[in-house]
């Protein structure tokens, strides 16, 4: 029997303008503009392999079997790819990351932006960019937007958009801006996303108003970008990030993902700022602290950021390319390495966690 089977690597993508929220219409659209930059310097590397001798899906994550639950969301993506390629075996999906997981490092973007380009390679589709990425979408928003690389955006969703996905805004190559992230804690986060933004939307006063300024703050951090402009892209992204944990701190019962050690590291990036240099901060559903930088003060921002009591290391990223299957001898390598290390216990799972799975399943 000829083997079904592709290789990807894919990166996480951080935010510049956030998203957060969904539109109540359904089919996962998000309710606000984000803009994200795909990051090179932290990876998944993704394995989906069709088999008539499966009698159900297997997943692999840091070289352990997952949970049902984990698996579920897997096999929901998969079931689209059987039912556009006619592909009728299971799969198994052997994933590992080479970076913290389910703690606000944007694990879930990579994985399945790593798994959409597998699985519908594999299943031998010739998916167009725009589909890949919708095909990512519909399981994780923020994983549309890894499937492409540099800074990219993804419109809101609006009734009647059944399809939405991701585009490039600039190439990696545009900007070589630094994003040095301070790791605060290896664990996984209490609350996850998917379900952090629904109780936000359901519950915070101030839900409305972010949802309503967000747009104004992504065209900001857009032209930011397309000018080169690091102040003005460090200002806003900066803005965008603290509206999106205003409006969740003030969710009932409000929602905290910072440590002390977060709010530590935000007082050395003012400090960093109040001695000239340019360091501005960005932190998603986690305690970790992301710190936009340019490239001439990475080596600076790094120091006196690792030096922050409580930050377990930092990881120096810069925009990379988007998800992509093996043509390079370098990925093969990366990969293999990753592979092999995944049972060590720096290599952990995807960001999926049960109530993930529930809101996915729950729109079938
Ligand atoms: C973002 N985040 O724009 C925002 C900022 C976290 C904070 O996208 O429910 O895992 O799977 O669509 O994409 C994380 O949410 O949520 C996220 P689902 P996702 O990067």
């Amino acid at each position: 029997m000829k083997t079904k089977t592709a290789t990807t690597l894919a990166h996480p993508n951080i935010a510049l303008a956030k998203y957060w929220g969904k539109r109540e219409y359904g089919h996962n659209l998000p309710a606000v503009p984000s803009l994200s930059v795909t990051l090179a310097g932290m990876t998944t590397a993704t394995t989906v392999t069709f088999d008539e001798a499966l009698s159900a899906d297997v997943l692999i994550l840091g070289g352990q079997e997952a949970s049902a639950h984990a698996t579920s969301r897997v096999s929901v993506m998969l079931d689209r790819i059987r039912a556009r390629s006619g592909v009728k075996e299971k799969a198994r999906v052997v994933s590992a990351n080479d970076f913290p997981t389910a703690s606000g490092l944007a694990s879930s973007a990579s994985a399945f932006a790593a798994l959409a380009v597998a699985a519908s390679t594999a299943a031998g589709l010739h998916l167009s960019l725009e589909d890949m990425s919708n095909l990512a979408r519909m399981t994780s928003v923020s994983a549309a937007r890894s499937v492409l690389g540099g800074f990219v955006e993804l419109r809101a969703g609006w009734p009647g958009d059944e399809k939405l996905a991701a585009q490039q805004v600039a190439p990696a190559e545009h900007w070589p801006i630094r994003i040095v992230v301070a790791v605060v804690s290896e664990g996984p986060k209490a609350v996850g996303s998917t379900e952090g933004m629904a109780h936000t939307a359901r519950t915070s006063p101030y839900f409305p108003a972010w949802v309503e300024r967000a747009p104004g703050v992504y065209a900001r951090v857009k032209q930011a970008i397309l000018d080169r402009d690091i102040e003005a892209l460090g200002v806003a992204a900066e803005e965008s990030a603290f509206a999106m944990h205003a409006t969740s701190l003030a969710a009932t019962p409000g929602l905290i993902y910072w440590t002390g050690t977060t709010l530590e590291v935000l007082a050395e990036v003012r400090r960093l700022r109040a001695v000239g240099l340019s360091a501005y901060a960005t932190i998603d559903a986690g305690p970790h602290v992301k710190v936009i930088c340019a490239a001439e003060d990475e080596a600076e921002v790094t120091k006196f950021i690792g030096a922050v009591p409580g930050v377990k290391r930092t990881i120096v990223t810069r925009p990379g390319p988007g998800a992509r299957v093996f043509t390079v001898e370098e990925d093969r390598a990366q990969a293999d390495s990753m592979a092999s290390d995944s049972i060590s216990t720096a290599y952990t799972t995807l960001d999926i966690d049960s109530e993930d799975f529930e809101t996915e399943s729950a729109k079938r």
